[in-house]
């Protein structure tokens, strides 16, 4: 006659072969190397939320980075919303974008290494949302887009299954990234192990498309014991670089060119989303300061080699590691996904100008602008 363990064991079996109980089979969180891994399985369901989209003290409109106003590590509580914008990305040139949070890139979040991350995302994109009433849960970032609609968005709608894919997380993917419908809303939980600049973008097929329609972003995780030079550095930036592929369609706006897309010919190649904004909003410093940008070159299917015209890049820290330190460098090449933390000193008063070395991309207007004021100490 068999034990009752055994019987228990056997059942457990069954439990675990039939796919039962898998939640608490990935419920187990374990450490390795001081990382936390085994996130709790991700829940997705139905919620009556018409709040603001963008919902986290840390997510901001770039080149903005919120400051790490905390000691050691915290649980941070972030939703983007996937929905739909009208947005302009160039002079005259206008596209009913998906997005995360309304803009091209999506918000910037800032964590520190070791940060836990409770993620929420409702797919709004049946629904019109508006993103500059920034309501009193909305994070930084609703505030900036408020006070600064650069890319004059506009509400729109287009409804389209869409998932998250966060580089800076490592968990299994066809749990936590996985697809959602039009008014679902998926939440999970990841942790920032690894310091550096990582994008986030949507993972639903044509990956191609709906990264190329806007949905992208970036998460900077700071290094838990700093980069060696941040007791100098006068201003951090975020600045991204990423492909637009639009051709004129039978309205004003613009759309989605397929071919364009599948040969890689971007109609647009450009800095945090707009083909002019870095010039018509410069970037700032002075004379003899160190700045700082993480910059990252989220495609979808383009390289980048970033350079700023009459400087040398004192330190890059490749994908944003502080163990991957470089000095001396003139231009750093980044794949699609890849990204870098440079410091530079400003060396005299005047103008900088940030740009693709890759010509053809820096014609699409992938460049933008550091003003330099006299030097102030
Ligand atoms: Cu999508």
């Amino acid at each position: 006659m068999k034990s009752l363990y055994q019987i228990s064991a056997l059942l457990m079996t069954l439990i675990v072969l039939l796919g039962v109980g898998q939640s608490t089979v990935q419920a187990q969180e374990y450490m390795m190397d001081g990382m936390t891994f085994g996130m709790p399985e991700a829940v997705v369901y139905t919620e009556d939320y018409d709040g603001p989209p963008v919902v986290g003290d840390h997510l901001t409109l770039l080149p903005n980075l919120a400051p790490l106003e905390y000691e050691g590590n915290k649980h941070h509580e972030v939703r983007l919303d996937a929905m739909v914008q009208e947005i302009e990305v160039a002079n005259g040139v206008s596209y009913r974008a998906w997005t995360f949070g309304g803009t091209v890139p999506g918000p910037t979040l800032h964590v520190r290494e070791g940060d836990r991350i409770t993620f929420t995302m409702k797919n709004r994109s049946d629904e019109e949302v508006t993103i500059t009433e920034p309501g009193s849960e909305a994070s930084p970032f609703m505030q900036q887009v408020a006070d600064n609609n650069y890319m004059n968005a506009k509400p729109g709608v287009m409804p389209m299954p869409h998932s998250m894919d966060f580089h800076a997380g490592t968990v299994a993917k066809d749990d936590k990234w996985r697809t959602i419908a039009p008014g679902e809303t998926i939440q999970f939980d990841w942790v920032a192990n690894y310091a550096g600049t990582y994008i986030y973008h949507c993972g639903t097929p044509s990956v191609l498309m709906h990264t190329a329609m806007g949905q992208h972003g970036v998460v900077v995780v700071s290094p838990k014991e700093g980069y060696p030079t941040d007791y100098e550095v006068d201003r951090e930036y975020v600045v991204v670089q990423s492909e637009y592929y639009l051709k004129k369609g039978p309205s004003e706006l613009y759309q989605y060119d397929f071919e364009a897309a599948q040969s890689r010919n971007p109609s647009h190649v450009v800095f945090n989303g707009h083909q002019t904004i870095l010039h018509d909003q410069p970037l700032e410093a002075n004379a003899g300061e160190r700045v700082r940008i993480h910059f990252s070159n989220n495609g979808p299917s383009g390289t980048s080699s970033f350079h700023v015209i009459g400087a040398i890049f004192d330190r890059v820290w490749l994908e944003g590691h502080p163990y991957n330190e470089m000095r001396g460098m003139q231009t750093v090449l980044l794949g699609a996904s890849g990204s870098a933390t440079v410091d530079f000193i400003v060396p005299e008063e005047g103008k900088y100008i940030l740009i693709d070395h890759e010509f053809a991309d820096a014609e699409k207007g992938a460049t933008g602008t550091l003003k330099a004021g006299p030097r102030k100490r």
